[in-house]
């Protein structure tokens, strides 16, 4: 049976549907952003706020790109309805349907709509997960990138934008025009601080396009800093398969995920909120500890499986981590390099966070790809790993662990194989840039690090540059990676 409004209720027995009435739901929050991480963990929460009875804050998804055509195709054919499944370590699959999303809108077919539709009065938050490179920064200077013809475009077209901050500019001037209270902008990407990155990064934009505009966001606009966490694979024919085999239910693009689920959130809203803490959401004064906990440990370590897995010819998280040499490698990573430089964080006892992060890495039924992890790593890791490099090279700390990192990724890049010559998928935004640098490693071994947009000064720090050295030069002569990880462990 399809999946569609109207049959909800036959669908009903065997799994759980919204027991809500959709019709009585008003769009509170716009989405900028609808992949699988957003249907898995904000459109999760808000389904169920909604079953509490708080009707106002659906969702209506908005896609600023081309590619997102076939997510809104997909679910405009099923009211916007579609299945999470959860799948347990034990093999266990609850699925559910979610009905927060009620609207979907792309802004290539009508940028107007999607400004007017900010700028309602009902719209009380526009959230965001457009990636950690959708922010549009500098990662070594942190300053707003003009020369992004993206942002050329839209401070010369502001009614008929492409990226967000155009967006989010003219729905506020709007707003504003119209004497209504600014939404809050609310970041669900893994970004350190994500509030105040989306704040400083609309701010430069809006300061270039109308500055009296930028006064007024700076002091009305709120912008929460949070930390989200749950790990949602790609969706893959096969789950669409289980889907239809387990539950009878056809729905073109279901979502995955793990049972764990985290979302600790800055209490600091512009205009009212969902109480997403009556349905697991945590809010805190200060989220810095908690974000900073999860991108060192978690996302760090997804890339340290990720990229150095890919070489060794593992495919998923779950295969990575059940090799013993990995585990103790990533285990040593988080304990050596990532926890001196966490603060302590209230009620949280790290050694059992990093437990928890082994075995939900270790669930079985996820199947989490390396392409995945490995996708944008020049977005990625920037926040996620090289922060915790320079603490510990300002500090005198450890340093083995991710320098293998960095070499294995150049090492990735140059190649595009794994250690048996097997190729590999590799999805950057700065692929041909990472391609070249690295290709260059043969006449300079530290060519791939002066990539400055993503390294920085970090090319002057020499106990780095000579461990890279040394690493880089046995990894081209030998690239089976598990000689190198067995080193760096035994040096520990
Ligand atoms: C992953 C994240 O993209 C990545 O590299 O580390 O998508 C991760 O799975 C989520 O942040 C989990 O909350």
């Amino acid at each position: 049976m399809k999946l569609k409004q109207e049959n909800l209720k036959s669908l009903s027995a065997q799994m759980g549907t919204p027991a809500y009435d959709r019709n009585q739901v008003k769009v509170g929050i716009v989405h900028v952003g609808v992949g699988g991480f957003h249907r898995s963990h904000e459109a999760y929460y808000t389904d169920k706020l909604l079953a509490t009875g708080s009707l106002d804050w659906g969702i209506c998804g908005i896609g600023l790109r081309e590619a997102d055509r076939k997510m809104r195709d997909t679910l405009k054919e099923q009211d916007y309805l579609y299945s999470l499944l959860v799948k347990h370590p034990d093999g266990k699959v609850e699925n559910h349907v979610m009905g927060s999303l009620v609207d979907f809108m792309l802004s290539v077919d009508d940028p107007r709509a999607v400004i007017d539709r900010m700028a309602n009065p009902e719209t009380k938050i526009v959230s965001l997960t457009i990636t950690e490179g959708g922010y549009n920064f500098h990662p070594v200077t942190g300053a707003f990138r003009f020369d992004n013809p993206d942002v050329q475009h839209d401070l010369a077209n502001p009614d008929k934008p492409r990226l967000i901050f155009g967006y989010l500019t003219a729905a506020l001037q709007k707003r504003r025009a119209a004497g209504l209270a600014p939404f809050t902008v609310q970041s669900c990407d893994n970004v350190p601080h994500n509030g105040d990155m989306t704040k400083r990064m609309l701010l430069a934009f809006a300061r270039r396009q109308d500055a009296e505009l930028a006064e007024w966001i700076e002091a009305e606009v709120r912008f929460p800093n949070a930390m989200v966490d749950r790990i949602t694979p790609v969706t893959t024919p096969a789950d669409i398969e289980l889907l239809e085999a387990k539950f009878g239910v056809i729905d073109g693009w279901p979502v995955t995920c793990e049972p764990f689920c985290q979302w600790v959130i800055e209490d600091q809203f512009s205009d009212g909120r969902p109480a997403w803490e009556n349905v697991g959401a945590q809010f805190v004064p200060d989220v810095t500890p908690y974000e900073k906990m999860k991108i060192s440990l978690l996302n760090a370590g997804h890339s340290v499986l990720g990229l150095l897995g890919s070489i060794q010819g593992h495919e998923t998280i779950d295969g990575a981590v059940r090799d013993p040499l990995f585990a103790a490698y990533l285990r040593n990573f988080m304990d050596l390099e990532a926890t001196p430089v966490l603060d302590e964080v209230e009620g949280i006892d790290l050694d059992a966070y990093k437990d928890s992060l082994i075995e939900r890495f270790s669930n079985p039924s996820i199947k989490d790809s390396l392409a995945r992890i490995c996708l944008e790593s020049s977005a990625k890791l920037p926040k996620f790993l090289l922060p915790t490099l320079r603490e510990n090279l300002a500090s005198g700390g450890h340093i083995a662990y991710a320098t293998l990192v960095i070499a294995a990724w150049c090492y990735y890049s140059d190649k595009g194989v794994n250690r048996h010559g097997v190729a590999l998928d590799i999805v950057d935004d700065m692929k041909a840039e990472l391609h070249q640098a690295a290709g260059g490693t043969s006449e300079d071994v530290l060519s791939f690090l002066r990539i400055e947009s993503i390294f920085g000064e970090l090319i002057e720090e020499r106990s780095f540059t000579s461990l890279y050295e040394e690493m880089i030069t046995d990894l081209y002569k030998n690239p089976d990676i598990s000689v190198l990880m067995r080193k760096v462990q035994d040096q520990k």
